[in-house]
């Protein structure tokens, strides 16, 4: 009997697809950093049983009706906004992203873009590494605390909790708005629901951890940041379209906030000359929230895992759809 055929949008590390490898008939996109042409994206998942993807794939509503035989999408992600869900689920293709696995690596990253962005930590590693660093001032390079302020999230789903988790351990109040209230981490995390302006107005930091969705898009706007401190500092872990980034620019340009730390932008990769990778008081990212090797190994087990578990018949472990 002819195996299933799946296809991996990027290069992969092979110890994670000796399962998948053992069922199927697997072609992988040879090259780590650089996406499939949308042509060859078509043609493969005209044939494809099984297709394992990133991010920056777009599968759209026309993509997905050519593919005539695909049973199964596995996003190497927890979100999947690259993905059209409806479609999808209308032409009975299984959606599956990865949960869980991600989450404790990419409240890692919010800290450390809230520790970078507050102690200017880009900043002082390249004036020694520059060669600035020539004596000693009592202000030099001095940023702002972390400790007992107050972070204010925005989109309290798991990584959301694991940030608060975090904030707990530096003693920080901690506030939070999402689509429902979270009774659970009100008690143990000791959290207070805030409205969306009212939360953006008592926060020092304020974290977007918010999917992308018809509510969540450009919710960062001009009002929004007018609305909080003069002293605060804007996190983005979520999705780069929650904000408008020509709304962000002006409120940092006009010191309406007083800094940014950010892993996702509108467009990614991000044009080099862009003007938020101009100022000072941005700390900017490549889209790294869960890139641990550990966890990049698990997501891809569980893409591996899912897609496994469908062609044999079974329930994946983390379907969308
Ligand atoms: C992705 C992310 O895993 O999981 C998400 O939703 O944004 C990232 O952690 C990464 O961009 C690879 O697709």
């Amino acid at each position: 009997m002819q195996k299933p055929y799946v296809f991996i949008t990027r290069k992969l590390p092979d110890e994670t697809l000796v399962e998948l490898n053992q069922i199927a008939e697997v072609k992988m996109w040879p090259h780590e950093e650089e996406a499939v042409p949308r042509d060859v994206l078509l043609a493969e998942a005209r044939k494809a049983d099984g297709l394992l993807t990133m991010l920056s794939d777009n599968f759209d509503a026309e993509l997905l009706q050519q593919a005539s035989s695909l049973k199964v999408v596995a996003n190497l992600a927890v979100g999947y906004d690259n993905i059209d869900i409806k479609t999808a689920s209308n032409l009975g293709i299984t959606v599956c992203n990865t949960p869980d696995v991600l989450t404790d690596s990419t409240a890692d990253l919010a800290f450390s873009l809230i520790l970078a962005t507050a102690r200017r930590i880009v900043e002082s590693a390249n004036y020694v590494k520059e060669g600035k660093w020539n004596s000693w001032g009592p202000l030099l390079l001095a940023g702002a605390d972390v400790h007992h302020k107050t972070i204010g999230i925005v989109g309290m789903g798991r990584i959301g909790e694991a940030v608060a988790r975090r904030a707990k351990g530096f003693d920080m109040k901690i506030l939070y708005h999402n689509r429902n209230r979270k009774p659970e981490a009100e008690v143990s995390l000791n959290a207070e629901y805030k409205d969306f302006h009212e939360l953006l107005k008592q926060s020092d930091f304020v974290v977007s951890l918010a999917p992308l969705t018809a509510e969540t898009k450009g919710m960062f706007n001009r009002e929004a940041f007018q609305s909080m401190k003069e002293s605060a500092i804007f996190i983005n872990v979520g999705r780069g379209a929650a904000v408008d980034e020509s709304a962000l620019i002006e409120a940092l340009q006009n010191k309406t906030i007083a800094g940014a730390g950010l892993d996702v932008f509108e467009k990614e990769p991000i044009d080099p000359k862009h003007s938020l990778l101009m100022m000072k008081q941005v700390v900017a990212l490549p889209h790294i929230g869960s890139a641990s090797v550990e966890t990049r190994m698990k997501m891809a087990e569980l893409a591996c895992r899912n897609i496994v578990n469908i062609l044999n018949g079974k329930e994946p472990e983390t379907p969308v759809t």
